[in-house]
């Protein structure tokens, strides 16, 4: 009797155990997700941060016009008409600070519309 109890409990932590890592991995597996809006002459968020190594899914909704974002590090590209949101999905490799400019003219404000990325180690 006494060994039976000790089996199940051993039985039970396992499951506790696994259950544990399967909920972690699968947190790790999904990018992580970060939805942007642009408008004249802003994105919002203006600074993002993300992990090296780790997916990210970017999303950008252009709210007034047509924007688009631009990092030639990591390289990312987004285009997003007036209205659309649209989606893009990238695993950042380096470390550091990088600066991506709207890609789509939308104004006299345009070469000023920056987003910042810091990737993390
Ligand atoms: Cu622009």
């Amino acid at each position: 009797m006494k060994t039976r109890a000790v089996a199940t409990m051993a039985i039970l932590a396992l499951t506790a155990v696994n259950y544990a890592a399967a909920r972690h991995m699968a947190r790790e597996d999904a990018p992580q997700k970060i939805a942007i809006t642009a408008r004249r002459y802003e994105f919002s968020p203006a600074e993002i941060t993300v992990k090296k190594g780790v997916p990210v899914t970017i999303s950008l909704t252009s709210q007034d016009f047509s924007h688009g974002i631009k990092f030639t590090e990591p390289a990312v590209t987004l285009y997003g008409a007036k209205g659309e949101t649209k989606e893009v999905t990238f695993t950042a490799t380096q470390a550091g600070d990088f600066v991506g400019q709207c890609s789509s003219f939308c104004g006299s404000g345009h070469g000023g519309m920056q987003l910042v990325m810091h990737v993390t180690e």
